[in-house]
């Protein structure tokens, strides 16, 4: 039979970290309402991914980032859904400014011992790991719902 080929969907997600915590922000509404998550959204037509990262964590989390690290694509399929979602995940260290509460997000420092993973997306306490220890990597995660992970695959890569 004949399947529609996805739609992809380019996203950002910038991962703020100081040393042994990180930055998450609890979204207060739209996609992925109720869970902590890292800062971005969706990359617009006139911009790079980078400037679309650094427009978001502004705008998200009030915070100004002076370097940018890829560290890891994922892909999000929904059962059902043919929109694709490619997450471009970056590492931010350097930044200026302090995280303030915005319209979308209250930001919050998480020791890295202790990430809320039962109040975030079920993708993430797979690669949290992989990020944590400095390592870049590639996941495709299918889900049904926002809550079960159908299947996934998720991959160390030297480059992205
Ligand atoms: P806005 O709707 O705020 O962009 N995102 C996901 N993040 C994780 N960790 N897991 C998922 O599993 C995700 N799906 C989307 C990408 C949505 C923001 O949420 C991220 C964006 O940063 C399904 O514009």
């Amino acid at each position: 039979y004949f399947q529609m080929p996805a739609t992809r969907k380019v996203f950002t997600l910038a991962m703020v970290r100081k040393t042994n915590s990180l930055l998450l922000g609890l979204k207060k509404k739209g996609f992925g309402e109720g869970k902590w998550n890292g800062f971005g959204g969706k990359v617009e037509k006139d911009e790079t991914v980078s400037e679309g990262a650094v427009r978001e964590l502004e705008e998200e989390s009030g915070l100004v980032a002076k370097c940018l690290r890829k560290i890891g694509i994922l892909e999000f399929e929904f059962a059902g859904d043919p929109v694709l979602l490619e997450v471009h995940v970056f590492d931010v260290t350097h930044y200026e400014g302090e995280p303030v509460e915005t319209e979308e997000m209250l930001p919050q420092w998480f020791p890295e011992d202790g990430i809320p993973y039962d109040q975030m997306w079920p993708d993430d306490i797979l690669w949290y790991p992989l990020y944590l220890k400095g390592t870049k990597f590639k996941g495709y995660f299918l889900y049904q719902g926002h809550d079960t992970i159908l299947e996934y695959t998720l991959t160390q890569v030297e480059h992205l």
